[in-house]
Formats: C-alpha cells, structure tokens, sequence
C-alpha cells in the first residue's frame, strides 16, 4: 500500500451552498474533483492526523465510489479511525448523532439531500464539525479558500475496503470500523419517545404509511416503525435505498410525494402518512384528508412536544429559519420561551442548540429537528408526532383545528422558480432591493406595506454576522413576503418566494391556502415583476 501526491490546481465554483457542495453528478465524477474537495476540507481543518471521523451517505448514485476514496484520503492523511456505515450508508442524522456519540472529530456525509441521484442528476458532499453539525460558515468559508489554492492532495492505492458486512478493517494503519447504520439511531429514539404507548396505538389498529420514497430512511423507518413498534407490515413503501431514488425526486412535499398525498385525500386513507428525502432529514406529515405544512408541524409540535417523554421537561426555546411561517413564535410566546430567527440551512441551529438556548427548530422546507442531533430529523419528526397521536388518540385534523384556534392560523405556501438565469434573477433581487427603503407606508394591490428590508443575523453565541439572508417584506394584518434564493440548486438559479398571512383563531380558519393568499401572492407580483423579467406564468413547484 503505498502513500501518493497527486499533483493538482484548483477548480471553480467549488464552493459550499445552504447545505454542502452540490453539483451534478457528472461534473463530481469528473477526475480530481472530489479529491480537490475532500483535501480541502483537510486541509480547512487542520489536517486529519490521528483524528476519527463518521462517513456515510443517501445511497445515491456515486456514493459508493466516493466512500472508497475519501477512505483512502483519510488513511492518506493520518486519520486514526473512520467509522462508516454498512454499505457506506448513513442517514444526515444517524451521522450527526454518531459524530456526537463517539466523539469523533467530524463527519463527512454524501448527499445531495433531496436532490434527484443518478448519472444525469445530482451528489453532494457536506462536512459536519465535532458537535455533529453541518460546518458553520467560517469553515465552509475556509473550505472554499482551500480549494482555491489546492496543489496536491494525499491518497493512498489501495483496494476497496469491504463495507457490506459490521465489523472492523484495516487500511493503511487507519482503522475502519464499518457499523450498522441503524442500531445507534434507534437506541436514541428509544431514548425520546413512548415506544410502549406508539406500540399500544398500533395495536389498537392505528394505520399509517410511510414513504421512504427510495431514499436512506427506508431501513431506518422498516427496523423502527414496523419491527419496534409493530406497525403493520408493508406501513412503510419504497423502503429500498436505490442509487436514482426510483427514478424520482425525493423530495418530501405535496409535488413529489403525491402518491402519499393522493392516498391520505382517498376514501382508503390511513390515520397517518409521513414521509422522508433523500438524506432523511426532512419529513412529510399529513393526516387522513389534511396535509399538515412543516410551519403548522414545527408549531404544534412545539406546542405539544412535552407530551414525549424526551420533552416532558419542557422546551428551553424555539427557533425557525427566517421564511418559516411564524406560527411557532405564537406557541413560543404562550409557553414563556425565547424565539429566534435565524438564516435558512440547519447550520444557524448548531450554536443556539449548543449553547442549551433552544430544544426545537424548523424550516417550512420540512426541516424539524431538536437537540437530540445537530441535523433536521425526519423520522425523529414522525416519531414525536406519532407519540403525541398515541396521548392524544385524535385525529390529525382535530389537532390541527385545536392549534388553530388557540393560537390562529398562519396561512403559508412557498413558490419555487426554477433554472432561471441567474443573472435576470439577481437583476429583479437587486431592483427590489434598492426600492426597500420607499417601500414602508406604501399601498400595493390594496395591501399596505409596514417594513422592508434585508435580513442579516447576528449569532447571539459567538457574535458572527451573515448578512443578505433574505428580503422581506412586512404587510398590515401580519402579512409578510420573502424573496430569496436557493443555495442548494444545481441548474441556473432559483427563485423561492415565501407567502404568508395570518388568520386569528376566531376566523375563517379552513379556507384553502392558494385563496387565502392570493391578495399575497398579487403584492409580490407586482414588487418584483417576475413575469415580465423572467416569463414566467406561474412557479414551477408550490409547496
Ligand atoms: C433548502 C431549504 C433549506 C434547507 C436546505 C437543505 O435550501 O430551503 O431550508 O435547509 O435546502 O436541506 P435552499 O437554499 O435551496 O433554499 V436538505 O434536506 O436539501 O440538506
Ligand atoms: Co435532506
């Protein structure tokens, strides 16, 4: 086995978005450019000698390739220990949390989340820090430096290390120990949650399906879900990993996971239905005939989270990302907790949740999480719902209803446009944000416009500052708009604008949410002039 320096330079745009380095798998595949970026990451951190690190990915197209070698990058570069997952699996969240159990120095997680796989499709590559993590801006800052002044990087020649079976192995004096991606994950939940009373729910002929949607958390949901808590053979469907995702888009919302969707409106809907992305971060949750927006989700789990035994002391706070729907400050304020807002990407969370000023956050994109891991958790999300639905023993609409009428309805939806060009798209951002300082006092479309203005945050931990997070735009009657965009696309650039407004509990709480905001939806029109600058007729995917 023999140590190499292989000569290299720099490649471009190699640099980290909301949540990794995210391309398409053909320009991954292409020679040095996943070896550029692991050693940048390497060299970021200070080298990997004698550290341990956690590897494992979606099981997307290139994932087994791309373990192999950061395996042979890691002994190249001294690592003490790897602990992969069997098959070179790991879902984001049995990563972080094995990060975090083992004290490992890092973990390094193949995905591209809920990005479609396959040779014409996506991969990704993200790097979490020591407290299980995605990397803190810092040092994906310093990442993309590395990979600007790269010349070598280090790999050791090797065959390719046995990772389909537990156990451990040996690669140029680093350790291997190849684990069941699974078992530790499981152990946690079990830590969480009531598997006694979800087991008892079952058992009274609870019924629920599970859309694994071809991605990581099919084994997770299978072992958990129908072997711990017995729910019926066959709850969880598309529970088979596969390296294109079936073919689809594992992306858990109303537009991808519309076989789920269309069963729970169907007269043969079960009680429950969730299901999971590509990474098993994210989490789908719809009950028979209602489907549930991850802003509603993050607000009533909040609101009943102490019902789990995990909770059952009460949250120390509450933080969502600055587009989420604010239904959770409302809870949050009931409660007597703090609130933040942060920046989109989980990586904002890490301090809040280090520091012990948060146990709960949420994104609208179907992020939820706690601090349980570093990372969003979907059926960690699943799993505190199906524990609440096990005290409760109420429909999901009758929950719903009861948060919405305590605390009133936050109508929201989320429209994406794609593969726009990003330069027509940064020259609309642009336009609309020279006129934020006009725009207070304002009538547009009838509706008055109260505050505009660009979201920066300041970390209240460690004081850093991310600046252009978002512009926003307030509304009489609690009303808001966001226009960002996307930092984990792939293809030209896309546009998300975020609608909300909020309804009191003593109105019209069931209206449809396209009606509901249409007023909204008009008002950002007529802002930003998307259609004539873009062509648009209307977004690609309303979420
Ligand atoms: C999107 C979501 C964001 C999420 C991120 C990563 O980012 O909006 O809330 O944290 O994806 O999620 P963006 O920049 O495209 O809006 V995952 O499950 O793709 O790692
Ligand atoms: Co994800």
């Amino acid at each position: 086995m023999e140590r190499i320096t292989v000569e290299t330079r720099p490649i471009e745009g190699q640099k980290p978005g909301t949540s990794g380095l995210r391309k398409k798998t053909r320009t991954f595949i292409q020679p040095r450019y996943l070896e550029n970026f692991v050693q940048s990451i390497w060299n970021a951190i200070g080298g990997v000698q004698g550290k341990s690190l956690v590897l494992g990915g979606d099981g997307r197209y290139f994932n087994d390739r791309a373990a192999q070698v950061i395996l042979r990058m890691a002994a190249a570069g001294g690592a003490a220990k790897v602990i992969v997952g069997q098959g070179g699996l790991l879902s984001t969240p049995a990563a972080s949390h094995l990060v975090r159990s083992r004290g490992a120095d890092g973990g390094v997680i193949l995905s591209a989340s809920h990005n479609p796989g396959g040779p014409d499709a996506d991969f990704g590559v993200k790097y979490n820090t020591a407290n299980g993590g995605p990397a803190p801006e810092e040092v994906t800052e310093r990442i993309f430096r590395a990979t600007r002044e790269i010349s070598e990087y280090h790999i050791v020649e090797a065959q390719d290390i046995d990772l389909s079976t537990p156990g451990a192995r040996q690669l140029a004096g680093m350790r291997i120990e190849v684990v069941d991606p699974v078992a530790d994950y499981q152990a946690l939940m079990e830590t969480l949650f009531d598997f006694d009373a979800i087991r008892g729910l079952f058992r009274g002929g609870f019924t629920m399906r599970f859309d694994a949607m071809h991605a990581v958390t099919g084994p997770y949901a299978r072992a958990i879900l129908e072997g711990a808590l017995d729910a019926p053979a066959g709850s969880v469907v598309n529970a088979i990993p596969s390296p294109d995702f079936g073919g689809g888009h594992p992306d858990p919302n109303p537009i991808w996971a519309r076989p789920l969707l269309d069963l729970m409106m169907g007269a043969q809907a079960p009680d429950f239905g969730a299901a999971s992305d590509g990474d098993g971060d994210r989490n789908m949750i719809v009950g028979r005939g209602v489907y549930v927006t991850p802003s509603d989700s993050l607000a009533v789990l909040a609101a009943n989270a102490h019902l789990a035994p995990g909770y059952a002391a009460g949250l120390k706070g509450v933080a969502r990302s600055m587009s989420t729907s604010r239904a959770v400050d409302r809870v949050a304020e009931k409660l007597r907790i703090d609130c933040y807002e942060t920046p989109t990407g989980w990586k904002f969370f890490g301090n809040l949740l280090d520091a012990g000023r948060v146990t709960l956050c949420g994104e609208e994109s179907a992020g939820t999480g706690s601090d349980h891991v570093r990372e969003k958790d979907g059926l960690w999300a699943v799993l505190l719902w199906l524990n609440i639905l096990a005290v409760k023993r109420q429909p999901v609409q009758r929950i719903l209803d009861d948060h919405w009428a305590a605390f009133g309805r936050n109508y929201y939806s989320r429209h994406d446009y794609e593969a726009l060009d990003p330069v027509v798209a940064g020259d609309m951002l642009d336009a609309l944000r020279a006129r934020l300082p006009d725009l207070p006092g304002q009538d547009v479309d009838g509706l008055r416009i109260e505050s505009a203005d660009e979201f920066a945050y300041d970390d209240p931990v460690d004081g850093s500052r991310a600046q252009g997070q978002g512009i926003r735009i307030g509304l009489a009657g609690d009303a808001r708009i966001v226009f960002r965009l996307s930092g984990t696309g792939t293809e030209g650039a896309t546009l998300r604008i975020y609608l909300e407004r909020f309804e009191p509990g003593t109105g019209a709480l069931h209206r449809d949410p396209g009606a509901a905001l249409a007023p909204i939806g008009a008002v950002a029109e007529s802002l930003s002039g998307i259609r004539a600058r873009t062509g648009r007729e209307s977004p690609d995917v309303v979420t």
